[in-house]
Order: structure tokens, then C-alpha cells, then sequence
């Protein structure tokens, strides 16, 4: 073959996979049906939250560890800015998943961080107006990325490292035999000895024969501008958040950036319509922005001001809402690695490593039995 493995997807995973197999010296295509950095699936909007202390299981902390690392690693090696440093709230109830499972991960791993009562929140944070009821950890090392920064500096290093990337090709199918594997475009085909397939929400689509109980939900992001002194919500002075209400609502938000054009961003955590890529309403309806005002406006009053604009996005999650990473369950020559369920972007890079590990090697030192792509049962 001309190609020792060929990416199908480029968004977050995809081009952190292409990063890491070509600097370990593979031959290797790269694939998407968009342009790069494109605002199409689940790697745009200019910011995604990082955080250590992860309320979805302590299970993911060695994984967080890494992808810290491998965030700094490829912020000095592309010279582009991703990573902001603002610190981070989980607020909620004391036994709210947002504090209860972060405490239990920052406990278990001794990972820094600070447990505020609400007189505390208000004292350091004015911006914010918690019910006496509330509590928050705040840590230290959480921040957040620029999806679309991350997206082209894996590109970049991985045409560096001689990967070939196509982007606006359209993939219409592929298949594995014993001898290697077979992708075809509107515009070719192309052969490989191995398949990395990074379908984002076109997973259901492309995986279709697996059956794997992937549901594609449609989000919507927001962008506020503040009322009163934009300063307050500076990155300097103010923290991402993560905010759970008594019926396990989550909402949260971003700090104003240079990119943010003085706009605050925020959405709600999960809960959107079901939908597929191709049917999916781009447009905002009215009610969207008022349930999310709501829900901010006695959190943190000053941040739903007028409404800047609204975008649509799209998770792909799995039932556990734990990953899909692995090997193919009919095909070892093809790595799968999908159904992110609306938390894996910080896990991109330590994501691209793992698949690079499991194509070159079949294994990886990294902890990934919990995301076995046959958990759900499916047939070998
Ligand atoms: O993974 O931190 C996260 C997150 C917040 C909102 C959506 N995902």
C-alpha cells in the first residue's frame, strides 16, 4: 500500500491521530469531508473546559494527567496558543455530582484544590450569587482550550511530520480484508494496512454495521454580552464553571478571551434533541436562549446580557457516556475511537497517542478497558 494508515475524520481525535502516527514515522492519509478547523461537528465554538479534578469518574485522572502534559507539549512545538489558565468551579449541592464527584476525584488522586462554602464563592468570585445551599471546588488547573487552535496545530505538526491530509473528500465507505484495508472517496480509492476511524457524530453512519448504541445530540452554544464592567469576566479574573441545579441540570461558561470579541460563552451540559448531522436544525429558536438565561440569571446576573450570537453543535454519546476506543470487534487491522459524549475534547492529545499506540503496537500503557468498543455487546 502507499499509505501505512489512513484517518478517516479530522476534527479533534482525527488530527491528533494523524500528529501522533506520523511523527512515530508512519506513512499516513488523513481524511475529511470538510475544511480544516471547520465548525460542522463537535470542534468548534473557540473554547472547551479542562479540568483534573473530573466529576465523571476518577478513572479518567491518569488520563487527564497526560493530556495536560501533551497540551503543553504541543503548544511549544507548533508555537500556538491553546491552552488559557483561569482556574475552575464546580459548583452545586454538597452531594451534586459536579462537587461530589470531583471531590472524589481530587481525594483520590491528590489533585490541588480548594472546597468554598457560598460565602467564600461570593467573596472571591462577585460575579456570582450562589444560593446559600451551594458549594463549589475550585481547582486551580482547570482552564480551558481553543478547539480550533488544537485542530490545526495537530494538523500543522502532522503535515510537518510528512502526513498527507485531504480535506472537503467525502468518505462513502471502507472495508478490511487479511490484506490491509480499502477506503473509498467521491474521488478515488485508497489502500492502507491499517484504519483509524475518528467519525465524530457521523459515527452511526459510518459504524452502521456495528450497531454500537451511539446517539447523536444536538447542543447549542451561546454568546452573551455581559452587563455592566466587561472586566469582571476577563480570563484574568474569572474562572470556567460548571454549575449543577437541584435537578441535575448542568449549565456553565467560559471567561471573556481575545478571541471572544467581548462576549461571554455559555450552554447547558447535555440535554439536547436527539438528531443526526444531516438533519440537524442549525437554526436557534427563541425559547433555546430564554430556558439558559434563566438558569444564569440568578447564578451569575451580570452574564446574560444581550445575546451575541448562537451556534449549533453536536456530542455523540454513549449510554455510560464513557468512550468508544479500540479495535474494530471484526476487523483488528481498523482502531475506532468515538461516542466522546460531550466530554472528550480535553482529551485530545492523550486520545491521538493512544491510537497511535494501538496501531503500531495493538496495546497501549494507557487505561482504556472501560471504553471497550464490546461493552455493549456486540458480536466478535
Ligand atoms: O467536559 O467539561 C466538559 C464539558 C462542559 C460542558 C460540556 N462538556
Amino acid at each position: 500500500s502507499s499509505h501505512d494508515v489512513i484517518v478517516i475524520g479530522l476534527g479533534g481525535m482525527g488530527s491528533a491521530a494523524v500528529h501522533r502516527l506520523a511523527a512515530k514515522g508512519l506513512r499516513v492519509l488523513g481524511l475529511d469531508r470538510f475544511p480544516a478547523a471547520h465548525d460542522q461537528g463537535s470542534s468548534h465554538g473557540g473554547s472547551r473546559i479542562i479540568r483534573q479534578a473530573y466529576f465523571e469518574g476518577a478513572d479518567y485522572v491518569p488520563l487527564l494527567l497526560r493530556a495536560y502534559e501533551l497540551w503543553d507539549e504541543l503548544e511549544a512545538e507548533s508555537a500556538v496558543e491553546i491552552r488559557h489558565r483561569t482556574g475552575g468551579l464546580m459548583i452545586g449541592a454538597g452531594d451534586s455530582l459536579a462537587v461530589a464527584g470531583s471531590l472524589t476525584s481530587a481525594r483520590e488522586h491528590g489533585l490541588d484544590h480548594e472546597l468554598l462554602d457560598a460565602a467564600e464563592i461570593r467573596r472571591r468570585f462577585p460575579t456570582m450569587t450562589p444560593a446559600d445551599s451551594d458549594i463549589a471546588l475550585y481547582e486551580a488547573a482547570a482552564g480551558f482550550v481553543s478547539p480550533e487552535n488544537a485542530v490545526l496545530a495537530n494538523l500543522t505538526m502532522a503535515r510537518r511530520h510528512g502526513a498527507q491530509l485531504r480535506h472537503g473528500v467525502r468518505v462513502d465507505s471502507w472495508a478490511a480484508d487479511d490484506a490491509g484495508v480499502t477506503v473509498r472517496t467521491e474521488d478515488g480509492v485508497h489502500r492502507a494496512d491499517h484504519l483509524v476511524i475518528c467519525p465524530g457524530a457521523w459515527g452511526p453512519a459510518l459504524l452502521a454495521e456495528l450497531g454500537l448504541p451511539l446517539v447523536v445530540e444536538r447542543v447549542v452554544q451561546f454568546w452573551f454580552r455581559p452587563t455592566g464592567p466587561p472586566e469582571v469576566f476577563a480570563e484574568q479574573r474569572h474562572p470556567i464553571f460548571i454549575w449543577e441545579d437541584a435537578r441535575q441540570r448542568q449549565g456553565y461558561a467560559f471567561p471573556m478571551h481575545a478571541e471572544s470579541d467581548g462576549t461571554v460563552k455559555a450552554a447547558f451540559f447535555r440535554g439536547g434533541a436527539t438528531c443526526t448531522p444531516d438533519t440537524i436544525d442549525r437554526r436557534v429558536a427563541p425559547g433555546e436562549e430564554e430556558e439558559l438565561r434563566q438558569f444564569l440569571s440568578n447564578r451569575v446576573p451580570a452574564l446574560p446580557g444581550p445575546l451575541a450570537r448562537a451556534k449549533t453543535c453536536m456530542y455523540t454519546t454513549t449510554p455510560d457516556e464513557d468512550f468508544v476506543i479500540g479495535a474494530h470487534p471484526r476487523h483488528d487491522r481498523v482502531t475506532l475511537a468515538c461516542g466522546f459524549s460531550g466530554h472528550g475534547f480535553k482529551f485530545v492529545p492523550v486520545i491521538g497517542e493512544i491510537l497511535a499506540d494501538l496501531v503500531t503496537d495493538g496495546a497501549t500503557r494507557h487505561p482504556i478497558d472501560m471504553f471497550d468498543p464490546r461493552r455493549f455487546g456486540v458480536e466478535d
